[in-house]
Formats: structure tokens, C-alpha cells, sequence
């Protein structure tokens, strides 16, 4: 592979900060994206609280991401919080009503649960970068993404049952995809916390680096990702996720299929019949077997 595409450089990018269509300073999180490399960093700004999500933050974490797909330049976005003592460790306790989570402007509801659909419905590959702990909805929040690259300070782990809380969406289903039933149990039920090496073994992340080198193996892993054909990564994300997704999975898909397809001569002939008032003439596109 390296003999035909090259080494990989692992230098740090330069980040510019970045802001969405709204033009709204960020007050929870830190929007970035590296100038010609395709790549967009989110990162969680609440390091003395271990990087817990409020409903701002989730709410300015949804803007981030909807901003990176839709931006054609972006191929590739990672996901992490700030400093090196937790990637993030939940909700916010302090934020925690009857409802759900809410804070000045929001009622109690559970909108992290959105930004979880979010990253798994992305057409483009999420990266978490965890050094420290991801816990709790934060461990749920690295297990959504669709690679792990964890700093071997890292802790894993989910702590519901000890502060009166589950997850029984995501947290459970895609964990048991991850780990594997018995080890999901075990997770959930016992709220143990494992270090890197331990969820490597797991199958919870894809490879344990020291932490001194956490951001350059990453940036390597985008732009190893960023060699390779956008639309194929569209496709595999979809095609990985579908079985498991239902009728959601099938749609993504489908409409990935629908896109495709309407780049075709095929698919536009008949929107062209259409607005030149004549019928379409699909005689001469090939029944293939
Ligand atoms: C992460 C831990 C292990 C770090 O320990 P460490 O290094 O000893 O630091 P601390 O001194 O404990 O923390 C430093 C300061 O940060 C505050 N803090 C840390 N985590 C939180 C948090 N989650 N909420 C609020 N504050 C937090 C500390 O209080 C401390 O502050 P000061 O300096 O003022 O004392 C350790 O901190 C720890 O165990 N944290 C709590 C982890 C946790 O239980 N998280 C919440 C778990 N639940 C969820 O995340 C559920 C949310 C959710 O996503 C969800 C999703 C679907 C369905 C349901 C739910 C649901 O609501 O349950």
C-alpha cells in the first residue's frame, strides 16, 4: 500500500476556527478544520467539569456536525474533548432534572440522544480521539463513532446504574454489537471502568497509541481515509450500518443508492422528459443482468 500511495505525514494540521451558517460564536465546544486537508475537529470545551455535555453543548455539538456534512470539503471529522483528562464523562449531573437534562434556555429532555443519531446517520466517517475517561453518555457518545483512537491513559466505562441512569438505546444495542452480549452485561451491570488495553482486547477502540502521540496517529488515520474514494466511504458506512439500523439503515442506503443514480444519464433522461414535455425514451439503457 505505502509503496503505491506513499508514506503517510502525521504532522499536526493547521486548525482554523470555524463557525457555522449561523455565524454563532460556540461557547461549549471548539470548531475546527484544517485548511486544504478535508478534515474538521469538534472537541468538547468543558475541561473542568471532565468535558460533561449540558444541553448547550449538545445543542452546539449538533451544529458543529450538521455544518462538517455539509460541507463538501470535509471528509473526515474528529471528535474529542479538551485536554488529556477525559474525552467526555456524560451528562451534566448538575444540569439533570425530572425530564431529562436542561439548562437556561431548554427544558429537561435527553438531546444527546439526537446528536447520537446524528453521528451514526453521518455520511462521512467520525473519528473519536480519546485521551482520559469516556464515560457514562460520553462512553456512549466514542461508541456511535465510527473509529476509536484511544490514548493509553484512556478509561472506559458506563456509570448509569451508580448515578440512577441507563441507556438503553444506543448505549446498550451498539455496545453489544461492539463487545458482544455477555461483555455488555457486564458493562452495564457492573459499571466497572477498563483502561485502553482492556477495551482494545474488547473490541471497544481500533488501537492504543501513548498520548504524547494521540493527535498525530489520528490526523494519520484521516488523511489515510482521505486518500480513498468519498463516495466508497459513503457507501461502506451505510452498508456496515443497515442490517443493524432497520428500515433507518435501509433508507440511508436507499438514498445513497438515489444519489448515485441520479448522476446517471438514466435517472436524468426522464427528468428531462418531463420538463421538455416528451416521453421519456429509456429504450436505449442496457437491462443489466
Ligand atoms: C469522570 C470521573 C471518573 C473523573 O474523576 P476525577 O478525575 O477524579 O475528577 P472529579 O474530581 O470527579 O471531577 C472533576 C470535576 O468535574 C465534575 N464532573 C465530572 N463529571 C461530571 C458530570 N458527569 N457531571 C457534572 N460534573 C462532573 C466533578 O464534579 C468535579 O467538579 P468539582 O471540581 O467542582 O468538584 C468522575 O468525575 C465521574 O465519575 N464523573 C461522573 C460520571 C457520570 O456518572 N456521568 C453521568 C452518567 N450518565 C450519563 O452520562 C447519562 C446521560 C445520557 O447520555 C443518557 C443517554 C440516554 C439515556 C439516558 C441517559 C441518562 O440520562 O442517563
Amino acid at each position: 500500500y505505502h509503496r503505491v500511495h506513499g508514506e503517510v505525514p502525521s504532522h499536526i494540521p493547521q486548525w482554523k476556527p470555524a463557525l457555522d451558517e449561523s455565524g454563532k460564536e460556540f461557547i461549549d465546544i471548539i470548531y475546527e478544520k484544517a485548511v486544504g486537508e478535508g478534515i474538521a475537529k469538534i472537541t468538547i470545551n468543558r475541561p473542568d467539569r471532565r468535558n460533561a455535555f449540558r444541553p448547550q453543548t449538545v445543542k452546539e455539538l449538533m451544529r458543529a456536525f450538521n455544518d462538517a456534512r455539509d460541507d463538501n470539503s470535509i471528509g473526515v471529522i474528529i471528535f474529542t474533548g479538551t485536554g488529556t483528562k477525559a474525552f467526555c464523562s456524560g451528562g451534566d449531573q448538575s444540569f439533570r432534572g425530572k425530564e431529562g437534562y436542561a439548562d437556561y434556555d431548554s427544558f429537561g429532555r435527553l438531546n444527546v440522544l439526537d446528536l447520537q443519531v446524528q453521528i451514526r446517520r453521518l455520511p462521512k466517517p467520525v473519528i473519536a480521539m480519546v485521551a482520559g475517561y469516556a464515560v457514562g453518555g460520553g462512553h456512549v457518545l466514542h461508541m456511535v463513532c465510527d473509529i476509536t483512537i484511544a490514548a493509553d491513559n484512556a478509561v472506559f466505562g458506563q456509570t448509569g446504574p451508580k448515578v440512577g441512569s441507563f441507556d438503553a438505546g444506543f448505549g446498550a444495542s451498539i455496545m453489544s454489537r461492539l463487545v458482544g452480549p455477555k461483555r455488555a452485561r457486564e458493562m452495564w451491570y457492573l459499571a466497572r471502568f477498563y483502561n485502553a488495553t482492556e477495551a482494545e482486547k474488547m473490541g471497544l477502540v481500533n488501537t492504543v497509541v501513548p498520548l504524547e502521540r494521540l493527535e498525530e496517529e489520528t490526523i494519520k488515520w484521516c488523511r489515510e481515509i482521505m486518500r480513498n474514494s468519498p463516495m466508497a466511504i459513503r457507501l461502506c458506512k451505510s452498508a456496515v450500518n443497515a442490517a443493524d439500523d432497520g428500515h433507518l439503515g435501509l433508507q440511508q442506503i436507499g438514498g445513497d443508492a438515489t444519489l448515485l443514480f441520479y448522476g446517471t444519464d438514466e435517472g436524468s433522461e426522464g427528468k428531462t422528459a418531463y420538463l421538455e414535455r416528451r416521453k421519456p425514451d429509456f429504450s436505449k439503457f442496457p437491462r443489466l443482468p
